[in-house]
C-alpha cells in the first residue's frame, strides 16, 4: 500500500479529471437536441475523489460491495473505466440515451454498479442489511466458499438527514450487525446550504449508541505535521472553532483569503504568523484545506486499520468541489465549470487538447507502470461480480386449503403452514419477513415450524416457562424468519436486499414479506427502489381495502391496487378465491426466479421470461369457495389475470368484471340480473396489473406489425357483444379496472372506492361506497337498459 502511493496519487487526480471532464463533455460539447441543461455534479463528486480511490483502487476485495453516493456517479465511472470495465463511449455518453447513468444502476449501467442509488437514504439501508442478508445466508451454510464480504456506503453527511437510515440503524443493532461500513463524505454542505455545526458530534453519539465504532477522520498529513510546528496547535484550535459557513467561504477565497483571515486572527501571534509567513498563497491553501478526506495516506491507514467486523462509519470531513473553482462555494451543488475554467483545469492536470479521454495522459509516471498496478488491483480481480445461483425446483402443486368458506389471508396461512411442513430445498430456501405484523399477516403458523433467525440461538422464556402461547418464538441460526421492528422502509429495503442474494452471494433465496396493504404506502420509495435494482421478492398485503371494516378509514387502502397495475418490475394480483391465491403463489415462486437478463420474445406480452417480484392483495373476509377442480387452463387464465366464472352470451346486454374480496357482491348481483337479462356475464379479474400490461404489450407488438398478436383479455372481451354495457367493481381505487372499457370499446361503469373509509360493518360500508349488489345492479341499468329489476329494493 505505501508503497504504490504515488500511484495512488496519480490515479486519484485522473479519477477527478475524467469525472469532470465526462459532466463537461456531456454539458458543454456534445450536441443537446432538446435545450435542457444536462448537468451531472461536478462538485459532489470531486468531494468524494480521494476516498473513492483509496477504497478501489487499494482498500477493498472482490467481495465487497458498494453502494455509492447517488451524485458520485462520474467518479464511479471514471475508476470502472480505468479498469476497463467502462467504455469511453459511455463516458461521452453520460446522461444521454443508453449512456454511463446520472446515478449508478445496477440495472441500467453496463459497469457492475452493486447497489443502485439516487433517492438518497435508500443505498445506505440497503449495505446494512445486504450485511445481515449475507450472515443469513452463511448461518444457513450456504456460500461459505467464498470469503466474507463488507457492504460499504458513501454517503452524503445531508443524506443523514433521511430518516429511513435511522429506522435501518435501529434494526441493524437489534439484527447483531456486521461487515458494515459506512462512510460519511462530511463536507458541511448539502444542496441548498451549508449544514448546521456539530453535526458530526450528533453522529458519533448516535452511532456509537447502536454499537457501531467511529472513526473521525479530520486532519491530513500536512496538517497534522503543521500542528506540531510552533503555534500549530493554536492554529488546530482555530480550525476545530471556525464555523462551517466561515472555512467555506475561505476554501473558496483561496490563499490570500485565508493569510488575511489568519493575520487579523493571530495578530499578536508571532509563532503562527511564522507558521504562515513561510507558506506562499497556494501552499497556505492547500495546507488549510488538507482534510483528511483529501490525503490518501490519513484514509489508507485508518481504512487498513479497521480490521474487526464491527459495523464502523467513518466520518471524513471533505470539501465539496475540491480542487475546483467553486471549491466551498454554498452554491456549487449543480454548479459546472465554464468552459474557460476548463481550459485552465486542463492545464492544470497537463492533459492537451485532443487527449482527454486518455487514460494515462498527464500523469507523471510512466504508462505501463500505471497498467500493471491496475491489473493487480484487489478489488477488480474477480472477472464477475454479478453471482449466478441455480433456479430452485418449485413444487407442482401448492396444497389448497379444503376450508368450505375462508379467506385469502387465511388461505395463505394455511398455505405457508403447509409448506413449513417440507424439509426440502424450496422450503429452505423460503424467507419471511414481517414488520411486527407476522402475527396478524398469518405467518404464524410457518414461524411455529420454521423458527425465527439470529446469528445466535435465544430461547422464548414463555415457553421455557410453560406458559400457554400460540407462538413459538425461538431464535436460531437456521430460523427462516426475520422478525422487523414496525419501519415499513426497512421491510422493503430488506427484501431488496434478500431478493438479489442470488447476484450478491451466489445464493439463491425466495423472500416473502408481509405487511398491512395501506401501509405500502409507508414504504413505497424503497419498494421502487427495490423493483429498480430487479430484486426479486414476493408480498403479502393484507389485509386491504375497506373490506377490513372495523378498522377503519386509518387502516384502510384505496391507491394500492394502482400501484400494483403502475409500479414496473412488481406484478400485482388480487385472487377472491384461495384455490386461485395457491395456483399465483405456485407461479410466484418460479416468476421471482426468472432470469432479469433474458431477452423477452416477440410473442410474450408479459415478458415472463425476464420474471420479477410479485405482489399479493389479500383480504380477511371469509368467503364461500367455489368447489372445482383446478386445470391447467384456469390456472393459466388464473396467472394471466382473468377468466370467465359466467361466460357472456351471444345476447348478453351485461357483463361484471370484478376483482378480490367483492366476489360476493359481483355473484349475488349477476344472479339477480339474470332473472331478468340473458346470457350476463362474470369476468373474475385476478390481476388488474397483467391484464393490463399484455394489453399495452399486444397493442405496441401489432403497432410494429405483429399483426396477430392478442391479449388475454383481447381474446376474453371478444366474446362480448359490442353493445354490451361493462360493470368493474373492487374494493380500491375504481381505475384499476375502469379502462378495460377501452379494450373493445364497452359502455363501462367503474365501482370502486374513492374516499378516505370509516368504520362499519362489511355491508354497511359497501353500501355506503357503492360496491354491493345493488350498486352493481344499479349501475349495470344505468349502461345498459334492460328490463326493471325487480328485485332491487329487496336486496340486502
Ligand atoms: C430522496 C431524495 N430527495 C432529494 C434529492 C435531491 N438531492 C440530491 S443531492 C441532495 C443533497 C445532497 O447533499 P449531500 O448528501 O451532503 O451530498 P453532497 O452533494 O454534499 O456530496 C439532494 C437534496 C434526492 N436525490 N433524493
Ligand atoms: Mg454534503
Amino acid at each position: 500500500m505505501a508503497g504504490n502511493i504515488d500511484i495512488l496519487r496519480e490515479l486519484e487526480k485522473k479519477v477527478l479529471w475524467l469525472a469532470s471532464w465526462t459532466i463537461h463533455h456531456a454539458n458543454h460539447l456534445r450536441e443537446n437536441s432538446d435545450g435542457l441543461k444536462v448537468g451531472g455534479h461536478q462538485a459532489s463528486s470531486a468531494s468524494l475523489a480521494t476516498i473513492m480511490a483509496a477504497l478501489y483502487f487499494d482498500v477493498l476485495r472482490p467481495a465487497d460491495r458498494v453502494a455509492v453516493k447517488p451524485h458520485a456517479s462520474p467518479i464511479f465511472h471514471a475508476i470502472q473505466y480505468l479498469f476497463g470495465h467502462q467504455t469511453r463511449a459511455r463516458l461521452e455518453a453520460f446522461r444521454g440515451y443508453k449512456g454511463a447513468q446520472s446515478y449508478p444502476s445496477r440495472s441500467k449501467d453496463a459497469d457492475d454498479v452493486d447497489f443502485s442509488t439516487g433517492s438518497v437514504g435508500l443505498g445506505v439501508a440497503q449495505t446494512l442489511f445486504s450485511s445481515l442478508v449475507q450472515d443469513y445466508v452463511r448461518a444457513h451454510g450456504w456460500g461459505l466458499a467464498r470469503p466474507e464480504g463488507r457492504m460499504v456506503a458513501l454517503i452524503g453527511d445531508a443524506e443523514l438527514d433521511e430518516g429511513n437510515i435511522f429506522e435501518a440503524i435501529l434494526e441493524g443493532w437489534k439484527q447483531g450487525l456486521r461487515n458494515c461500513w459506512w462512510i460519511v463524505d462530511y463536507n458541511r454542505q448539502s444542496l441548498d446550504a451549508v449544514v448546521r455545526e456539530g453535526l458530526w458530534q450528533r453522529f458519533e453519539t448516535l452511532f456509537r449508541d447502536f454499537g457501531w465504532q467511529v472513526v473521525i477522520l479530520k486532519y491530513g498529513t500536512l496538517l497534522q505535521a503543521a500542528f506540531r510546528e510552533p503555534g500549530g496547535e493554536r492554529l488546530r484550535a482555530w480550525i476545530d472553532n471556525c464555523p462551517n459557513q466561515l472555512y467555506s467561504a475561505l476554501v473558496f477565497g483561496g490563499g490570500a483569503a485565508w493569510r488575511k483571515r489568519l493575520d487579523e486572527d493571530f495578530a499578536s501571534d508571532n509563532a503562527l504568523h511564522e507558521l504562515t509567513a513561510k507558506r506562499d498563497d497556494d501552499e497556505l491553501a492547500r495546507l488549510m484545506t488538507n482534510l483528511a478526506g483529501h490525503d490518501l495516506p490519513t484514509l489508507l491507514e485508518a481504512f487498513h486499520a479497521a480490521t474487526s467486523d464491527r459495523p464502523t462509519c467513518f466520518i471524513c470531513y471533505t470539501i465539496k468541489g475540491y480542487s475546483l473553482p467553486f471549491a466551498g462555494h454554498k452554491d456549487n451543488h449543480a454548479g459546472l465549470m465554464t468552459p474557460a475554467q476548463m481550459e485552465v483545469f486542463q492545464k492544470s492536470m497537463g492533459v492537451r487538447p485532443g487527449h482527454e479521454w486518455d487514460k494515462f495522459e498527464g500523469l507523471a509516471l510512466p504508462a505501463e507502470r500505471l497498467q500493471k498496478f491496475l491489473d493487480g488491483v484487489p478489488f477488480a480481480q474477480d472477472a464477475v461480480r454479478r453471482l449466478k445461483a441455480p433456479v430452485i425446483a418449485v413444487p407442482e402443486d401448492l396444497p389448497v386449503p379444503k376450508q368450505a368458506v375462508t379467506s385469502t389471508q387465511t388461505g395463505f396461512g394455511a398455505i405457508l403452514n403447509d409448506l413449513g411442513r417440507g424439509d426440502d430445498d424450496f422450503t429452505r430456501r423460503v424467507i419471511t419477513t414481517s414488520p411486527d405484523v407476522t402475527v396478524s399477516t398469518n405467518l404464524g403458523g410457518w414461524v411455529n415450524r420454521r423458527g425465527l433467525f439470529a446469528r445466535e440461538a435465544m430461547a422464548d422464556i414463555f415457553k421455557r416457562e410453560r406458559i400457554p402461547s400460540t407462538f413459538n418464538w425461538e431464535f436460531s441460526p437456521q430460523g427462516q424468519h426475520i422478525e422487523l421492528g414496525i419501519a415499513e422502509m426497512n421491510l422493503f429495503i430488506l427484501l431488496s436486499a434478500l431478493g438479489l442474494s442470488h447476484t450478491i452471494n451466489g445464493e439463491r433465496l425466495l423472500p416473502i414479506g408481509t405487511l398491512y396493504d395501506p401501509f405500502i404506502a409507508r414504504g413505497l420509495d424503497a419498494l421502487n427502489y427495490a423493483c429498480y435494482q430487479d430484486a426479486r421478492f414476493i408480498l403479502v398485503a393484507t389485509p386491504s381495502g375497506i373490506t377490513l371494516a372495523g378498522e377503519g378509514g386509518a387502516h384502510q387502502s384505496i391507491a394500492e391496487p394502482l400501484i400494483g397495475l403502475a409500479q414496473d418490475g412488481l406484478a400485482a394480483f388480487e385472487p377472491a378465491f384461495v384455490d386461485e391465491l395457491a395456483a399465483v403463489l405456485r407461479w410466484a415462486f418460479a416468476y421471482i426466479q426468472k432470469d432479469g437478463d433474458a431477452a423477452p420474445s416477440e410473442q410474450n406480452w408479459l415478458r415472463d421470461e425476464t420474471g420479477g417480484s410479485v405482489y399479493l392483495r389479500l383480504s380477511t373476509r371469509p368467503i364461500e369457495q367455489i368447489a372445482r377442480a383446478m386445470t391447467a387452463e384456469l390456472r393459466q387464465q388464473i396467472v394471466d389475470g382473468a377468466y370467465w366464472l359466467r361466460q357472456p352470451g351471444p345476447n348478453a346486454q351485461v357483463v361484471v368484471a370484478y376483482t378480490g374480496a367483492v366476489a360476493p357482491e359481483a355473484i349475488a348481483a349477476v344472479g339477480l340480473m339474470a332473472e331478468d337479462r340473458r346470457d350476463v356475464g362474470l369476468l373474475a379479474v385476478t390481476s388488474a396489473d397483467r391484464l393490463n400490461a399484455g394489453w399495452t404489450a399486444a397493442q405496441r407488438a401489432r403497432e410494429r406489425g405483429l399483426v396477430h398478436a392478442r391479449s388475454h383479455i383481447e381474446r376474453l372481451l371478444a366474446q362480448v357483444p359490442p353493445h354490451c354495457g361493462l360493470v368493474t367493481v373492487l374494493d380500491g381505487h375504481p381505475a384499476t379496472l375502469a379502462w378495460l372499457g377501452a379494450v373493445n370499446g364497452h359502455r363501462t361503469r367503474g365501482l370502486g372506492v374513492e374516499h378516505f373509509g370509516q368504520t362499519g360493518s362489511i355491508t354497511e360500508l359497501y353500501r355506503h361506497y357503492g360496491i354491493d349488489a345493488n350498486a352493481i345492479v344499479a349501475a349495470a341499468q344505468a349502461i345498459a337498459p334492460g328490463r326493471p329489476i325487480r328485485h332491487l329494493k329487496a336486496l340486502p
